[in-house]
């Protein structure tokens, strides 16, 4: 942050010139989603202003939504995203989805691993509770973005090692012969709580999408049951709508 710039010249509060400075720093890609602001009393000392105006610019920003305040850590840098425009009627997968919006994506495991199946996962998979499950936990980054966090769970018999999926999990089945054909999705509202605010870099309480999928192979059997939370402010999901017959 140059100070000078702060000091310099017009009329305007010092408050809303370290705003104003500090949205260009986000907007230019200086400070990106995710990095922590300077504890405010250095901010405060660095551009020579009192801790009461760097407060105030701050409280703004985290009003506008581009900082977060979490608790004990500090504060952070929320980048607006564009939206991804999700198309609800194709059953494609997050790394297809990117690759068509010319960004790679990359994934921060979670969890990754054979387990015995919840009664969830027996329910829907249609599986005995000694059955094994192999359960991918990742955060789904796209560019420098992280839009959501995915549980997938797949019954061994399509995947006996969860360490072979790398990349694309669909891929990984697809090379097995078993892409799913057909899918079913559940979307519901849900207020993004820690640790998962974190992860995707959203204040605590921030609005998510909430989304089940369980999706068949042409066999009729089901192949996977995935829980996921998607960025509300990342993310519109669209649908074609025809006439009823
Ligand atoms: C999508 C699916 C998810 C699937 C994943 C596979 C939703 C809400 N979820 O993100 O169920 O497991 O794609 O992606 O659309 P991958 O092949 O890139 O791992």
């Amino acid at each position: 942050l140059p100070p000078e710039r702060l000091q310099a010249g017009g009329s305007g509060p010092l408050y809303l010139k370290l705003r104003q400075t500090l949205e260009e720093a986000i907007n230019s890609g200086r400070l990106n989603h995710g990095d922590a602001l300077p504890p405010e009393r250095d901010l405060a000392e660095y551009a020579n202003i009192s801790r009461v105006t760097v407060r105030k610019a701050v409280d703004d920003l985290v009003k506008d939504g581009l900082l977060v305040r979490r608790h004990g850590s500090g504060t952070f840098v929320v980048k607006p995203v564009s939206k991804v425009q999700q198309s609800l009627s194709r059953l494609t997968s997050f790394t297809e989805d990117m690759a068509r919006r010319g960004l790679t994506t990359r994934a921060q495991w979670l969890d990754r691993g054979l387990f015995h199946p919840s009664p969830d996962e027996m329910m829907i998979l249609g599986l005995p509770a000694d059955a094994l499950v192999a359960r991918l936990g990742r955060l789904r980054i796209a560019g420098d973005m992280p839009l959501a966090i995915e549980r997938a769970c797949i019954s061994s018999e399509f995947l006996p090692d969860p360490a072979q999926v790398t990349g694309s999990l669909y891929a990984a089945l697809d090379q097995r012969g078993h892409r799913p054909v057909r899918a079913v999705q559940r979307i519901s509202a849900y207020n993004i709580k820690e640790p998962d605010a974190a992860l995707l870099g959203v204040a605590a309480g921030a609005a998510g999408l909430s989304i089940e999928r369980v999706s068949y192979l042409a066999s009729g059997k089901v192949v996977e049951f995935t829980r996921s939370l998607y960025r509300g402010d990342a993310y519109d999901f669209v649908a074609e709508l025809t006439l009823p017959d």
